[in-house]
């Protein structure tokens, strides 16, 4: 065989591999585009318009590949979240507000657009009865920096109301995030899944004693619809109310083993309570008394 006939064969290989790269690529990405939550759909932006992305500002250098949990506004400038989003587990301590980006108003997670609002955490709050182990008191909130303005006037952005009764059980609600699918471990188009809530006796059935006051259960018990890992600190919500947080479960989506959700309307009052006032830790309330003790004595 001659040079030329040789350069010809690899030039025709080559060019088949990279044709063919290209082809199984589109087919992957047509399969990340199938509406997936574990088994939902595509959000649509008036629905979801309550939806946050919080994020760990380091690792979201390439907008989007910072997301850790799900959120939901509830004032201008008050995100309702998951304790466990807050917590940074390998360091047994919680993460400081600085840590923290927040991304409002768009579908897509690496998507920038008009209306898009990324703040910064001024402060944050939680419940200090919150435990990793047991996942109690798994409430956690976020005060942005930059928020809705007060009048809150904004296409894609609206805060939700918390749920003022108790949802009784079978009722219809919709969850939604950008977490785990049954393909990929983050989605990047925000997904929602139809999921009911589920009565207490059967949830206690189920997970016995790990069923801790003020969480309840929302699923399936078929299996094959729910929140997942990434979904976590993301909203519940019934008739336009929000009812719940999406907290722990054992897996996702199996049969009989429901998602655990954080009650909100158990936790209310707190999360009524909490206004974005910057809490005086002891250290410094300390000082400042340290110093009105010293002021006092320089001038009898
Ligand atoms: C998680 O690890 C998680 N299926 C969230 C939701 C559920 C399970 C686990 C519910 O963040």
């Amino acid at each position: 065989m001659t040079r030329r006939s040789w350069l010809l064969g690899w030039t025709c290989i080559t060019f088949w591999m990279l044709s063919c790269r290209t082809e199984l690529i589109g087919l992957q990405n047509d399969l990340q585009q199938q509406p997936r939550i574990i088994n939902g759909s595509v959000a649509r932006a008036d629905e979801t318009r309550h939806l946050v992305s919080i994020r760990l500002l380091r690792h979201d250098n390439n907008f989007g590949s910072g997301h850790i949990c799900g959120g939901a506004l509830i004032a201008p400038r008050k995100v309702l979240t998951a304790a466990h989003c807050l917590y940074n587990n390998q360091r047994k301590r919680y993460r400081r507000a600085s840590e923290f980006v927040v991304v409002l108003g768009t579908l897509n997670r690496f998507e920038r657009r008009n209306g898009t609002i990324v703040s910064q955490v001024s402060s944050m709050a939680y419940m200090h009865t919150f435990s990793p182990d047991s996942m109690r008191d798994d409430v956690g909130i976020l005060f942005l920096r930059t928020g809705l303005l007060s009048d809150g006037v904004h296409l894609t952005v609206a805060p939700i109301q918390l749920a003022g009764q108790v949802t009784p059980s079978g009722r219809l609600c919709q969850v939604a995030g950008w977490g785990r699918t049954e393909q990929s471990s983050l989605s990047n188009i925000l997904l929602t899944a139809n999921v009911s809530t589920i009565r207490l006796q059967t949830c206690r059935m189920i997970y016995k004693s790990g069923l801790l006051p003020g969480m309840m259960c929302a699923g399936r018990l078929q299996g094959g619809t729910d929140s997942c890992q990434g979904d976590s600190g993301g909203p519940l919500v019934h008739e336009g109310r929000l009812v719940g947080v999406v907290s722990w479960g054992y897996g996702c989506a199996e049969p009989g083993l429901p998602g655990v959700y954080v009650d909100v309307q158990y936790y209310r009052q707190w999360i009524e309570e909490r206004s974005g006032a910057p809490s005086c830790s002891l250290s410094s309330s300390l000082l400042i008394l340290m110093l009105c003790f010293v002021v006092a004595v320089g001038n009898p």
